[in-house]
């Protein structure tokens, strides 16, 4: 597609809707005060993390990133002519991806809008974006895509769909609940007409998915652990590292990795003042990878009123990219 738009001016502008919600603090004091003490998954994410989970989507072991990196490669353009001219694009949980550059040029969206609760990583990703795609207009919105979001009506540009784009198989980390009440949300963002393209992992053999959220490096471990290490250092926590353990495991009957933080002994932790007591064995869940087939995801996202409009996959069958419409 080679329109006029190629060669205008984008403007970038930003918007904060992060609205007042529980903190760092606040989840963590409550998640380690629970039976199951647990920590929710977006908090992985600080600086080194994020560095940590960009060296996990290049580890041997790590299939998803490539895989729909090749089926995006391959499929980018099929999808693209599904959703036409002067397509409004949102992203959640948007990085400065390739997958992200590619959907924006085979599209060539009449605005793009990134939504991304880190507002430096957003903004580094913007600048990235806006120097390869000069003409290219960008809304980008601070916000936790985890929380309900309605997000405005942007003038100023043609807008004859809305599509949603959410990549990565992080819906995922979702319990097919929220998953649930993310679709319906999203189906409010696009409204009838409108788009949903989702990277979705497949199930398939625990084996392969057991070594992909613990790899013989390492570097899964490390990620799991930072989350302590974070702890440590933004709420005043005394965790000492050593004495957890990373655990992933595939639940085969509940069709999910479950990632934990182990102790090794019976100990006591403070947080922000707070005290914990673990007993050995204990852990802490960190989070969930929920894995469907492509029919289970038509199946969900029916809930939220999207219908299939085609899904492409990988020849080992390892991820779907599925493209869908709201009815
Ligand atoms: C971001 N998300 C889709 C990753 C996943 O595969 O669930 C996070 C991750 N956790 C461990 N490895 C990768």
């Amino acid at each position: 597609m080679t329109t006029p738009r190629r060669s205008g001016a984008g403007v970038v502008r930003y918007y904060n809707f992060l609205g007042a919600g529980p903190s760092f603090r606040d989840d963590v004091l409550a998640g380690l005060a629970l039976p199951q003490k647990s920590i929710p998954p977006k908090y992985f994410y600080d600086e080194h993390g994020s560095k940590l989970f960009e060296a996990i989507c290049e580890l041997p072991e790590y299939y998803p990133t490539r895989t729909e990196m090749a089926i995006m490669e391959r499929h980018a353009g099929d999808i693209v002519r599904l959703l036409g001219p002067d397509t409004q694009l949102v992203e959640f949980g948007s990085g400065a991806s390739v997958k992200t550059r590619l959907m924006i040029d085979r599209l060539e969206p009449s605005l793009y809008v990134p939504v991304e609760i880190a507002e430096s990583a957003l903004r580094a990703a913007c600048g990235d974006l806006a120097r390869r795609f000069p003409w290219l207009n960008i809304n980008a919105v601070v916000a936790d895509f985890g929380r309900p979001l309605r997000l405005p009506e942007f003038m100023g540009v043609p807008i004859r769909r809305k599509c949603v784009y959410f990549p990565g198989s992080t819906i995922g980390n979702f319990t097919p609940q929220e998953a649930a009440a993310f679709l319906a949300g999203v189906r409010e963002i696009v409204g009838s007409g409108g788009m949903l393209v989702a990277g979705v992992d497949l199930k398939k053999a625990k084996g392969v998915l057991d070594a992909a959220y613990d790899d013989a490096q390492g570097i899964t471990a490390e990620f799991n652990l930072n989350l302590l290490a974070r702890i440590n250092r933004e709420l005043g926590g005394d965790f000492q590292l050593k004495r957890f353990r990373h655990k992933a495991f595939y639940d085969e009957a509940r069709g999910r990795i479950e990632m934990h933080l182990e102790s090794l002994y019976q100990q006591r932790v403070h947080v922000a003042g707070r005290r914990f007591e673990f007993r050995p064995g204990e852990t802490i869940h960190t989070e969930i990878s929920c894995k469907y087939t492509v029919e289970e995801f038509r199946a969900l996202a029916a809930t939220a009123r999207f219908h299939a409009e085609a899904v492409r996959t990988d020849p080992a069958n390892l991820f779907a990219v599925h493209a869908m419409m709201a009815v």
